[in-house]
This record gives C-alpha cells, structure tokens and sequence, in this order.
C-alpha cells in the first residue's frame, strides 16, 4: 500500500485512472477527465471528476482540519468511520445517501456518486428562499430508521456491541463535538468568534448563566454517556444535499454511538436557525412566506419522526430493549404503548436541550453557519443571531416544561417579531 498523499487536481487523474471502480463509472481515458477541488466544508477535500461516461465525487480526508490549518491534526480514521455509517444508513434508509464506488482506507479517500444539479445544498436553499416540499417527511423518515435500527430496539444485540465498539474510536471527531459544541460557547475559548461589538453584552450574559452552563454540560453528559443508537453525528443542513424532489444525507464523518435526540435536535436547530436569519436576506415578502414553511418544517418533521420511530417501535422491536415477551405476547399491547410514549418523551426533552445549544454554538463558537454569515450588514445580522441565542437559552434551559412543537414554534415567532 502506498502512505497516505493529498490528492490534487493536478495528481488525482494518474492516482486513480486506473482504478476499475472509478473508471466504471466515468470512462477509462483519464487524460480526459475534468477535475474540480469543491470542498467548502471545514475538514476535507472534495473533488468532482468528470469523464466521458459520468462523473464521481472523491472525497478524502486530511491529517488537519482544513478550516483552521495544520495547527489542528485530526486522524485520518474519520474516511473509515464515514464509510461504514454510510453502509449502515444505506441499509437502514435505502436510498438515502450517496451510494459509494470506493474506498481506500490508507488514502482515507471515498469515491462516491455525484449528486448533480439541481441538487444544492439544503442550507444554501433555504438562505435562496426556496421552500423544498419533501424535506421534513424524507429527513424524518431518515432519522427514525437510522436512529431506530441502529440500537438495542431493533439490532441484535451482539451486532450492537459490535458497532459500538467499532465506532467508540471516532475519538478526536467526538471530542471536537464535545469541545466546539458544549464548552467553548460558554467561555472565552481561544478559537471562538461573535459578531462584536453588537453581541458582546448577550455574550457575557449568556458566559455568566449559571442555568445555562449547567444544562450545558447536562447534555454533554448524556452525550458522551447515553450510547443509545449509531448518529449520523452532524445532521445540519450542510450535511443535506435537497432537490424539489429528493434529499440526501451526507459527511457522517462524525457517526458514533450516541443518544437518539442528538441528531434530531442539531437538525432541528438548523431550521430554528435559518428562521431566524431570514430578515437578514432579501425580498421581505417572500421571507415571511419562508419563515411560516420553516416553522412548518420543524412541526412537520418531528411529526414524520415520531410516527415513523413509533411504527417501527410496533413493527420491528426485535431488540433486547423492551423485549416483546414482556408486553404483546403477553397481551399486554398497552404496556409496549406507554415505554414508547415515555421514550419519545425524553426524546422530545432532550433534543430541545441539544437544539438551544446547537444555536449558541453557530453564533458564538468557531464554526459559524451561513444562514448568518452571508448577512453583509453586520448590525442586521447580529439582531438576527441575538434573537436565535435568546431563543436558545430558553429552550435548553426550559426544555422539561416544553410540551410540544407548537410551544417551540409560537416561542420562536414571538422572539422574532420583538
Ligand atoms: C473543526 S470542525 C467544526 C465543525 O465542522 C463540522 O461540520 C462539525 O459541525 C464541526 O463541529
Ligand atoms: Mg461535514
């Protein structure tokens, strides 16, 4: 095997024009092939190949994080985590994400299919104003079969343990999530960035919330402690590639065995998130129309992933967890019925605590989101992101006397319209 060496524009032709995978699916004449470097997200490279017959995507990871530099190592071992949670989410959502022609673990490069326009990227539709109408059934639909499928519910659980142990060494991508996410925002981490000076006073603020900071840490505990199910592990909507017709989830670099709420409520905060950017995009008219689709969304998915996760709870609890000897086959379909209203209950709970602080960290951490960055005007933006963390707080802080969707969306419009 050859050590591990970036690909290149300039090199990648010859590194894998003859590799049969690749040239099964875009022709055999390399000398042909056009070669684009695209990556835009924070860690790895990311090239379209274009050949006579069609066109891959290569993506490969890099022994840094691309975002801050070789200051930052991170292992190579993050491609072979993204590998094998593709295989399982394939499996437990057909469909669902790209289908992969490659992998080269020394390289830690995944040759992949490409997801041509008019696929975009979720979050840079929204930001254009588009109202996607298959979004929230196809991600809810996603969240439920993964989430369920991948834990003691449903798997056997000798194959559970096996997958929990082959993901418990996706360290350093969970302790990024652990750092960046539940920590940093609450003090004055040496990487973290605000819109100042317009934010500095909610910062402090939010710096000194004793309630806040507990809840925080609250939830980093279930998520390094609660080894529920195998996450997609940044579900945002950077990690969804949307047509008006289909959605795709991508980059599950940072899957492991984590609880059910997390990728639910980092979705979820997604949308809150692009809600509360929408003023400082164009075209006020048709943003008001975007904000009630987005809140739309955020009842509609969670809709989807409930009834989904409780079909599934009905039909497939093939699992240790709640064993079926213990209720149907005793008759007793009631009691099956009440585990599962007490599971999607502290699912709800929970996933309001990992959204508030999924918000924060977009605003306050290192790695921003779009939806506000592309706001030039830095006052405009920095009243959208004062509201989104102000909406935060309160749902992390208040999430166990939240009882619906509805109370989360009214909360969200009245913040907004202050
Ligand atoms: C240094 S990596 C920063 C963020 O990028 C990824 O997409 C994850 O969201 C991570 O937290
Ligand atoms: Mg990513």
């Amino acid at each position: 095997k050859l050590p591990f060496e970036a690909l290149s524009v300039e090199t990648l032709p010859a590194r894998l024009g003859a590799n049969e995978a690749v040239t099964a699916q875009i022709g055999k004449d390399a000398r042909r092939w056009k070669v684009r470097e695209v990556g835009d997200g924070n860690l790895n490279l990311v090239f379209i190949v274009e050949g006579a017959e069609g066109a891959v995507v290569v993506k490969q990871a890099l022994p840094y994080v691309r975002l801050v530099g070789d200051s930052w190592p991170l292992p190579l071992k993050r491609s072979f985590f993204e590998y094998h949670a593709l295989t399982r989410q394939e499996r437990r959502a057909p469909g669902s994400v790209p289908s992969i022609h490659h992998f080269d673990e020394a390289q830690a490069l995944i040759v992949m299919e490409y997801l041509a326009p008019p696929h975009i990227i979720l979050r840079r539709a929204l930001i254009e104003g588009r109202q996607l109408p298959n979004i929230a059934r196809d991600i809810g639909l996603f969240m439920a079969r993964t989430l369920f499928r991948g834990s003691d519910l449903h798997m056997p659980t000798k194959d559970r343990k096996a997958d929990l142990a082959l993901f418990a060494d996706n360290v350093e991508l969970c302790g990024i999530t652990e750092d960046l996410v539940f920590t940093d925002p609450y003090f004055d981490a040496k990487l973290n960035r605000h819109t100042s000076p317009q934010l500095d006073g909610l910062v402090a603020e939010l710096r000194a919330d004793r309630d806040l900071k507990v809840e925080a840490q609250r939830l980093k505990h279930l998520f390094a402690a609660n080894a529920e199910t195998l996450l997609h592990g940044d579900l945002h909507s950077g990690s969804i590639m949307v047509t008006d017709t289909e959605t795709r989830m991508i980059d599950p670099e940072f899957a492991f065995y984590g609880p059910i709420a997390f990728d639910v409520g980092m979705l979820l905060a997604n949308f809150w998130m692009s809600f509360f950017s929408q003023r400082g995009h164009e075209q006020t008219e048709k943003r008001d129309a975007m904000r009630a689709y987005l809140l739309g969304v955020t009842a509609e998915t969670w809709a989807v992933f409930r009834a989904e996760f409780s079909h599934l709870w009905r039909t497939e609890r093939t699992g240790m967890l709640y064993h079926r000897s213990l209720f149907e086959d005793q008759g007793d379909r009631l009691g099956a019925e009440q585990a599962l209203d007490h599971m999607l209950h502290s699912i709800w709970t929970d996933l309001l605590g990992f959204a508030g602080i999924e918000v924060h960290r977009r605003i306050l951490g290192l790695a921003h989101n779009a939806d506000f960055e592309a706001i030039a005007d830095e006052n405009l933006r920095a009243t959208c992101e004062a509201k989104a963390l102000k909406f935060g707080r309160h749902i992390a802080v208040n999430r166990r006397q939240i009882h619906g969707i509805d109370e989360v969306n009214n909360l969200a419009a009245r913040i907004e319209q202050e």
